[in-house]
């Protein structure tokens, strides 16, 4: 029936038929109360997708990802400014986001670039921002973004609405001071660094937007590598003669950064007073996650070379690292491990968050079963993971359900940090193809790379890695980064024959994007569980509306969502249509409703070998 619904009424209109037309049953309606951000704050039905009527071809075949990234007018280059001196941050960027900063329901793509070093200029990099166009292609509007005027080392990126005006913002880590860019709402964006009070010099990496004191407002955690400088770097060599990229263990590390967010634009440094002031770290990935359903943000840290830590939120402002208690800090033998790109999440419908951590080669990945009670087990042999991931060294890494089969899968982008490896293990390559392990149920992953298309069988130095639903026709398409290339797209083609629902929150007690709100779904008598969260992955951060995978379409089949919003507040929603794209806002419930224009299959680009 919500299919019939149409798009261009308001807000409050669309509440009242959908409750009518749709039969949704609200357990926890109650009458909208006036709150501080609510004047500022656009109305909901800003969100909708303006997608074309719904073209009802459902596609067929199997699964593809088509590399798109030319077709769709994407030319970002990565410029790491390698001279030949082999300086340590040359390996490892940069990142991508995934934002949609018009707010017009489409996804746009926001690209990390480092630059020159001083004394070797060639030319300027900057960052890009690309417009999702709505048509598949996208525009390069970087310049009227207003984001061309600040060259940086760039690494990562995080997007969050830190000031709850409706708008996501951005905050780009790098090598130097970081910066934050606040989204004016006209296509425009502002650094708002100083202000704000965000710079954080040093070796930044990956960033996060989290609300760790549940106060409504977004804060900001960041990751640090190493204590590196130009003056400081070491000469590092795999052959003995000349110089190659060192590992971290050549350099000190750096402590993680917490941000309290004042109000205000304002931010304080509450690192120490939170415990988390640790030097020794060497962090790479970061993901937020509430590992025992407290109610209260945790964050799981990968470190390079140092264990991985667990930080457990205590509800007074402090954090206590419990990834040696948990089980996650140490791989199997007991020693640690490159962690890099990580994610948390609900691979096998256990109700808990796992977690996913990319690592070196000959390590694996790790994956993390949540046990309850404060307990991990490395499941990473038994998943079957481990051994198919041991030739790779991964970056980015998330759980995505790439098939819409209901289970979430993993997604590993690959790439070795030493340019010169195969000269020592011919085994090795620079270039590595990344990894898409299919979620067979039971706990077990079986790698199909090879069976998706060219495009992903083909090496690449990849780096950053996020997914969102670019073309809106309900699959996760993927975008990787290359260190000192280009970017990738890969579009899903086909996996929408399976049934979806789409969710974008809007929290109103809670921080506006609703990051921190766990959503469970139930539909054919299985329970889905997904958080909306900033970060996760290597420097990158994916869409924030979540994708539930509904399986093959039956007739007659309804979905209900529980939402806990990070305020407390819970609303309960039944008899929900699948391949809809859904606007939920905290307390009000549905306020847009979009159905999901499916795309006829897709014909196999030239690329696409087989
Ligand atoms: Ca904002
Ligand atoms: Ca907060
Ligand atoms: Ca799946
Ligand atoms: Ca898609």
């Amino acid at each position: 029936m919500m299919r019939q619904i149409g798009v261009g009424f308001g807000a409050i209109c669309g509440v009242v038929l959908l409750l009518a037309a749709a039969g949704c049953k609200h357990k926890d309606v109650e009458q909208p109360v006036a709150e501080p951000f609510a004047a500022a704050r656009p109305s909901p039905s800003a969100h909708v997708p303006d997608a074309a009527a719904p073209v009802n071809a459902r596609p067929s075949g199997p699964v593809q990802f088509t590399d798109i990234t030319a077709q769709a007018g994407i030319r970002f280059r990565h410029n790491s400014g390698a001279f030949g001196e082999k300086y340590l941050p040359e390996t490892m960027g940069s990142g991508v986001c995934f934002i949609d900063y018009g707010r017009d329901g489409w996804q746009d793509i926001f690209l990390v670039n480092s630059m020159d070093w001083p004394g070797h200029k060639t030319h300027k990099s900057y960052p890009a921002l690309y417009h999702n166009n709505h048509d598949g292609t996208f525009t390069d509007v970087t310049r009227q973004a207003g984001l061309d005027d600040v060259e940086m080392y760039g690494m990562g990126c995080a997007v969050g609405d830190f000031d709850n005006d409706g708008y996501d913002d951005l905050y780009v880590t790098a090598v130097g001071k970081n910066h934050l860019f606040r989204n004016l709402g006209n296509g425009r964006f502002a650094d708002v660094t100083g202000k704000a009070g965000v710079s954080d010099p040093g070796f930044s990496t990956s960033a996060i937007w989290f609300d760790y004191d549940n106060d409504g407002k977004l804060d900001l955690f960041v990751s640090h590598y190493v204590e590196w400088s130009a003056d400081k770097d070491q000469f590092c060599s795999l052959d003995g003669k000349n110089k190659s990229y060192c590992t971290p263990q050549a350099y000190k590390g750096q402590s993680v950064t917490l941000f309290h967010n004042l109000g205000h634009g304002r931010f304080e440094d509450v690192t120490k007073r939170a415990g988390l002031y640790d030097p020794t770290c060497k962090s790479l990935g970061i993901a937020m996650l509430d590992y025992d359903n407290d109610g209260w943000m945790d964050l799981f840290v990968a470190n390079d070379t140092q264990p991985d830590k667990l930080y457990r939120n205590n509800h007074d402002g402090t954090f206590t690292d419990e990834g040696v208690a948990a089980g996650v800090a140490y791989g199997e033998s007991g020693t640690t491990r490159a962690g890099m790109g990580v994610d948390a999440g609900d691979y096998d419908h256990a109700g808990r968050q796992g977690l996913l951590v990319g690592n070196f080669t000959n390590e694996g990945l790790a994956l993390y079963h949540n046990d309850g009670s404060g307990l991990f087990r490395d499941v990473s042999v038994a998943s079957g993971v481990a051994t198919d991931s041991l030739r790779s060294l991964t970056f980015g890494a998330f759980f995505f359900d790439y098939d819409l089969d209901g289970l979430p899968d993993i997604f590993a982008a690959n790439g070795h940090v030493a340019d010169d490896i195969s000269v020592t293990q011919p085994s090795l390559k620079y270039a590595e193809p990344p990894l898409l392990f299919r979620n067979e149920g039971r706990g077990k992953f079986e790698d199909v790379t090879g069976r998706m298309g060219a495009a992903l069988r083909r090496p690449i130095v990849a780096r950053g890695a996020a997914y969102a639903d670019i073309d809106l026709d309900g699959d996760l398409d993927v975008m990787v980064t290359t260190n000192n290339g280009p970017a990738h797209l890969f579009r899903n083609d086909n996996a929408n024959k399976n049934d979806m629902l789409r969710v974008k929150l809007v929290g109103t007690r809670s921080n506006h994007d609703g990051i921190g709100a766990k959503v469970t779904l139930t539909s054919k008598g299985v329970r889905q569980f997904a958080m909306v969260k900033s970060g996760s992955s290597y420097l990158s951060q994916s869409e924030l509306p979540l994708t539930f995978g509904l399986g093959k379409p039956e007739p007659g089949t309804t979905v209900r969502l529980e939402i806990v919003w990070p305020s407390g507040h819970r609303d309960s929603i039944s008899n929900i249509k699948p391949d809809q794209f859904l606007t939920i806002e905290e307390v009000k419930g549905i306020v847009a409703a979009q159905p999901i224009a499916f795309s006829a299959s897709k014909p196999a680009g030239p690329s696409l070998g087989k």
